[in-house]
This record gives structure tokens, C-alpha cells and sequence, in this order.
């Protein structure tokens, strides 16, 4: 088959973000645009001849058009060997599986996570290297540097690849594999935990509700809830994978997974809700009338491994990103083991986990996982939490509440003001800035300053640096409020505002967090004049 190299010019917007390349499914459509894209990530990667990728996406809309696409740019580009889901779908944890398991070089992921897909919606794209983990700074910033430069890219003349039935076919010179894409990954999460003991629980009359918002996950789900561990077929909602995720927002947050929230602050609730985002990496676990922020659940999982068949040995250490509450850290410190702050991004906990000083991380954005793979994996936690429950035999609210009266309360929200001109954005952080000196040691109402920076990053691992991070004020009572501008939006900017404070007193464990946090949403907004300069009175999302 005959190899064209095609003449292009470079796009000036391929930078990716914190997970990837993200743009409308419009900006994608046109012409050259993915391909340059491709190229690029080809031409930074120095894969060996012959090499094998993993390729895989959630299913949105132009899943298909890419991956054909893809398939053709690496026959033309020398790799051996691609695996492709069936259907070319593969969960983003899936694939971080697949790298891992089949050894392969490294892989693509067609997503962009909980951004809503469609015609109208968003698509992205990530490279993921062969320990299973998203390409660190150094290459996505090569893969930039390439994409300013490109000139041309590679690519074979060939009809498209039947991608719906298992098995090898040749396009060019290499061998395209398409995979179940769900089995391997149903075995990982049975080496990891004891099924049996689900379900029993289950069987016992312990209902659950598993979201997955039309996304990637309802094939893993029903595989694994519904034929592995006998939940009954209507434990998994919203099961069908559709390419504009049936017109919904695939984000599992108190907002947008309002049909599982409905269900489980309604009558007759189920004990236990969960759902999933659009490639299947975060999760929300809710338990009845009651939800478990990210942040703690991560401390949860820490502090009851023990009760984990794959975690039985031990935790190395955990990792957490900046923004998320210090809850993780009062677990660590009483398991004697080390906690490491990250910036905000899975592609930090790479390192980490490669030289085994980790072995869960947790982000605040609805994020947890472990070292069995290098990505967020929302399954993963799910089932987690459902080997916990199945231990402890209490509800996921008394876990909590003991959690909480063992360790304190690390009270946390976070208002998210999305969609806001990228220039009103820029202002309120500049003003931040500007005003670090002013605010060291001052009294801000109830609250003593204690620090002020810009949070900068320095690997422990490979001693590379990530700074402007996230502006943060920490007081002396150990309360923070974050400033950061989101890496993964693609309309306007998105200004998050992280608020924690702590709260040893078990009677007041019981307050709403909005009311607990009261104080400090009101200097937040003061201080950085956000009402002001957007013309927001409001956040768009509070979780
Ligand atoms: C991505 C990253 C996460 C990050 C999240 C939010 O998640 O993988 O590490 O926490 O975005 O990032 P930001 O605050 O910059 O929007 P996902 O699920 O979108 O891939």
C-alpha cells in the first residue's frame, strides 16, 4: 500500500492541557487538524520500528473517523502492531491496562473525559506511554514543539478497518488487533478484590445504582456489577454508550449526575450510588441521602485497605494533588507512611508509582486509583468502596461519620465558575498576584494568614520542575482557599475556587459544607474580586 506524506501547516493551538488535547468535535473536523496532531505525537515518541500502540476512545462522536485515521498515520509510520477495542472503544483505564499487560509501546486515547460530546460538543485526544500513564510534561510539551513545525505527515492510502469484530487484519505492513475491550480489565479488578464476598452482599439485599451518563463505562459495568457479581440488570442505568452521551454532560458530579442523585436522596434509595465519566476514570460515590467527597473517599480507601485483598500488604505511601483536602495525609501519618502533594494532573503520579513510593493517589476532581494501572480508574473505585462496605457491614454514611470522628473533618467544597472571557480570568489571577505581599500574616475576619504562594512542583523522582501551579492561602488553623485556572475547559476559562478547612469537633461534623465554609467563600470572593471582574454572583458547579 502506498505511503503519502502530505503537505500541511502548522495549527498555533495544539498545546495540550492537563489531560491531553481537548477541542470542539469542529475545530477536530477540519482539515489536517487531527492529523497534524498525530504527527506530532509520532514524531516525539521515537517509537522503534515494528513497535506496538494501544488505541482506543469513549465513543463520542468522530470516535470512529479518528481511529481510522490513527490506523492509517501508524501503518504509515512504522508501527508493527495496533490494538484496537471492538468498536474502538476502550475505557482511558482500559488502555492504561492493555499498555500495560500486552507491553506495548504506548497508546492513544480518543476523549475528552467529562466534556459533553456531539456534533456540538467536544473531542480530544492523549498519548499515554508504556507504563500505562499519561505522557509526562516533557513530551507533551515536544509534541507541541512539533506541532508549531510540522510540515508534513505520513499516512497509507486503505479502505477502512472492520472495527466491530474481533481478530487480526493487515493494513499496510502492520497487523491490527481488534481486542474484547472489556475482559482484560474484568480480570484486573478480580485479581484485585473479593468478588465473592460483593456478591454476597449483593445477593443479601444490598442494592445498588451504578451511573453510567451513556458513556464508556456500561459495557464494564454490566459485565462486571451485573454478570460477574450478580446485581440485578436495573443496577446500571444509562448503559448505552451513545455518541453525545444521550445530550448529557458525562461529568459524575452533584450536578450532572442528577438522575442517580434523584435516585438516591429519593424514596426507597438504594444503599450504595456510583457513576462514571465519559471515559470511565472518575468516579462519585453517594451512598443513601449521603455523598462522599472525592477527598475523603480517597482517605477512606487509604484507611481500610487492610480489608482489600490486593491491597492486604500494605500501602507504599499516597499521593493526592495540591487542591485536594488534607484528609489523605492524616490517614498517612497514621499508617507511618509518606504523603505526597502533586499539581493537579494524573501525569504527575507516574513517577511516583513507577519507583513504588505510592500506591493510591486521589485528586479532588473526582479522581482515585492505584498502582494496578497509571490512570484514574472510576470502576476501580467503585468496587473499592463495594469490598468495604461488604467487610464493614455498615452504611457508607456511618463509614464516613467514624472516619471522620477518628481523623477530624476535612470540610471541602469547590465552586467552579465555568465558561468566563479568558481575559476576566487572567485578571483575577494577575490581581492574586499582585497581592501575595499584602496578605502574609494578615487577619482576613476569623482567619490568620500563615502562607501565600504560587504552588511549584518538584519531582522526586526525576527532580523536574512544575511551577504556577495554583495560587494558595493557607491559615494558621490549617483552612485553605486555592485559586487555579482549569487545563481541561474549551470554551472561555474556568476559575476554581478549592475551600477546606478542618473540624476535629464530632458535634459539628454534621453541618452542610457550603455553611461550614461559609466564612471563607465570602473572603474568597472579596479578596479576589471575582464578582467584580466577571459579573458572575454565582458558581456554575459547587461540589
Ligand atoms: C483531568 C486530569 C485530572 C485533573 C482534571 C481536572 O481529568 O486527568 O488530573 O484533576 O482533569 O483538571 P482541571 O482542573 O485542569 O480542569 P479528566 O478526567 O478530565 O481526564
Amino acid at each position: 500500500m502506498q505511503v503519502r506524506s502530505v503537505a500541511t501547516t502548522p495549527f498555533n493551538d495544539q498545546k495540550p492541557g492537563t489531560s491531553g488535547l481537548r477541542k470542539r468535535v469542529q475545530v477536530f473536523c477540519q482539515a489536517h487538524y487531527l492529523e497534524n496532531f498525530v504527527q506530532s505525537i509520532f514524531a516525539s515518541i521515537a517509537a522503534p520500528p515494528g513497535a506496538t500502540l494501544a488505541l482506543g476512545g469513549d465513543g463520542r462522536y468522530y470516535n470512529r473517523e479518528a481511529i481510522q485515521i490513527i490506523l492509517r498515520m501508524a501503518s504509515a509510520n512504522g508501527f508493527g502492531r495496533v490494538l484496537v477495542g471492538r468498536g474502538g472503544i476502550l475505557s482511558t483505564p482500559a488502555v492504561s491496562c492493555v499498555i500495560r499487560k500486552y507491553q506495548t509501546y504506548g497508546g492513544i486515547i480518543l476523549s475528552a473525559s467529562h466534556n459533553p460530546g456531539g456534533p456540538d460538543g467536544d473531542f480530544g485526544i492523549k498519548y499515554n506511554t508504556a507504563n500505562g500513564g499519561p505522557a509526562p510534561e516533557k513530551i507533551t510539551e515536544a509534541v507541541y514543539a512539533a506541532s508549531k513545525k510540522i510540515a508534513q505527515y505520513r499516512i497509507i492510502d486503505a479502505p477502512d478497518v472492520a472495527l466491530d469484530n474481533l481478530g487480526d487484519s493487515k493494513l499496510g505492513d502492520m497487523i491490527v488487533s481488534v481486542i474484547d475491550p472489556v475482559g482484560d480489565y474484568a480480570e484486573l479488578m478480580e485479581s484485585l478484590f473479593d468478588f465473592a464476598a460483593i456478591r454476597k452482599l449483593l445477593s443479601g439485599g444490598f442494592r445498588i445504582k451504578f451511573d453510567a451518563m451513556h458513556a464508556v463505562t456500561g459495557p464494564y459495568a454490566r459485565e462486571i456489577f451485573v454478570n460477574r457479581l450478580g446485581a440485578p440488570p436495573d443496577s446500571v442505568i444509562n448503559a448505552e454508550p451513545l455518541a453525545d452521551f444521550g445530550g448529557g454532560h458525562p461529568d459524575p458530579n452533584l450536578t450532572y449526575a442528577h438522575e442517580l442523585v434523584e435516585a438516591l436522596y429519593g424514596a426507597n434509595a438504594p444503599d450504595f450510588g456510583a457513576a462514571s465519566d465519559g471515559d470511565g476514570d472518575r468516579n462519585m460515590i453517594l451512598g443513601r441521602q449521603f455523598f462522599v467527597t472525592p477527598s475523603d473517599s480517597l482517605a477512606i480507601l487509604a484507611a481500610n485497605a487492610h480489608l482489600v485483598p490486593g491491597y492486604q500488604q500494605g500501602l507504599a505511601g499516597i499521593a493526592r494533588s495540591m487542591p485536594t483536602s488534607a484528609a489523605a495525609d492524616r490517614v498517612a501519618a497514621a499508617l507511618d507512611i509518606p504523603c505526597y502533594e502533586t499539581p493537579t494532573g494524573w501525569k504527575f503520579f507516574g513517577n511516583l508509582m513507577d519507583a513504588g513510593k505510592v500506591t493510591l493517589c486521589g485528586e479532588e476532581s473526582f479522581g482515585t486509583g492505584s498502582d494496578h494501572i497509571r490512570e484514574k480508574d472510576g470502576l476501580w473505585a467503585v468496587l473499592f468502596w463495594l469490598n468495604i462496605l461488604a467487610a464493614r457491614k455498615q452504611s457508607v454514611e456511618t463509614i464516613v461519620r467514624e472516619h471522620w470522628a477518628r481523623f477530624g473533618r476535612n470540610v471541602y467544597s469547590r465552586h467552579d465558575y465555568e465558561g468566563i472571557p479568558g481575559d476576566a480570568a487572567n485578571g483575577v489571577m494577575r490581581l492574586l498576584h499582585e497581592r501575595f505581599g499584602e496578605w502574609q500574616g494578615a487577619q482576613l475576619g476569623n482567619y490568620r494568614v500563615l502562607f501565600c504562594d504560587d504552588f511549584s512542583y518538584t519531582d522526586p523522582v526525576d527532580g523536574s520542575v512544575s511551577t504556577g501551579q495554583g495560587v494558595r492561602i493557607g491559615f494558621t488553623d490549617g483552612s485553605r482557599i486555592v485559586f487555579r485556572l482549569s487545563g481541561t475547559g474549551t470554551e472561555g476559562a474556568t476559575l476554581r475556587i478549592y475551600l477546606e478547612s478542618f473540624e476535629p469537633d464530632v458535634a459539628k461534623h454534621h453541618l452542610d459544607a457550603q455553611e461550614a465554609l461559609a466564612e471563607l467563600i465570602g473572603i474568597a470572593l472579596e479578596i479576589s474580586e471575582l464578582r467584580e471582574r466577571t459579573g458572575r454572583d454565582r458558581p456554575t458547579v459547587v461540589t
